[in-house]
């Protein structure tokens, strides 16, 4: 398995409902380690330009505004088959088709206020890893 690097956010209803040990925790628990880390409000200008990818999608414009809405936490995560072993642990998109015990269908209560984000493949991976994060905030 190779090893690879993730970019999760821990969204503003995660950090507002007073999640963010938890899951972190469960990161860990599963070897996901922690190679940067921050926190930080962002600007509704910002969200869109991280969610710019679903420009077109009708709720882009209620994702970018919830998603301005309060501080979030920003991670590099690194580990086995980082990117999928992160989506397995957040669960489905749709906090009601989430597997039991994940993060989303522990916490989440709407399909937009979900908790968490986490790249989706490599290519993507990067790109939002250079969106939060400079060479100087990773160690390794
Ligand atoms: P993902 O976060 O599981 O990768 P995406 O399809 O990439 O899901 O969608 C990005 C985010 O947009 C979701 O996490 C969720 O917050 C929001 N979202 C996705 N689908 C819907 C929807 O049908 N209604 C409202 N918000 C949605
Ligand atoms: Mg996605």
């Amino acid at each position: 398995m190779p090893i690879e690097q993730t970019l999760s956010m821990i969204k503003p209803d995660g950090v507002a409902r007073g999640v963010i040990g938890d899951v972190i925790g469960r990161f860990e628990k599963h070897g996901l380690k922690i190679r940067a880390i921050k926190m930080l409000h962002l600007s509704l200008e910002q969200a869109r330009a991280f969610y710019a990818v679903h420009k077109e999608r009708p709720f882009f414009d209620s994702l970018t505004t919830f998603m301005s809405s309060g501080p979030i936490v920003a991670m590099i995560l690194e580990g086995e088959n980082a990117i999928q072993v992160n989506r397995d642990l957040m669960g489905a998109t749709d906090y009601r088709k989430a597997a039991p015990g994940t993060i989303r269908a522990d916490f989440a209560r709407e399909i937009e206020a979900n908790i968490v984000h986490g790249s989706d493949a490599p290519d993507t991976a990067k790109v939002e890893i250079a969106f939060f994060f400079n060479a100087l905030e990773q160690v390794c």
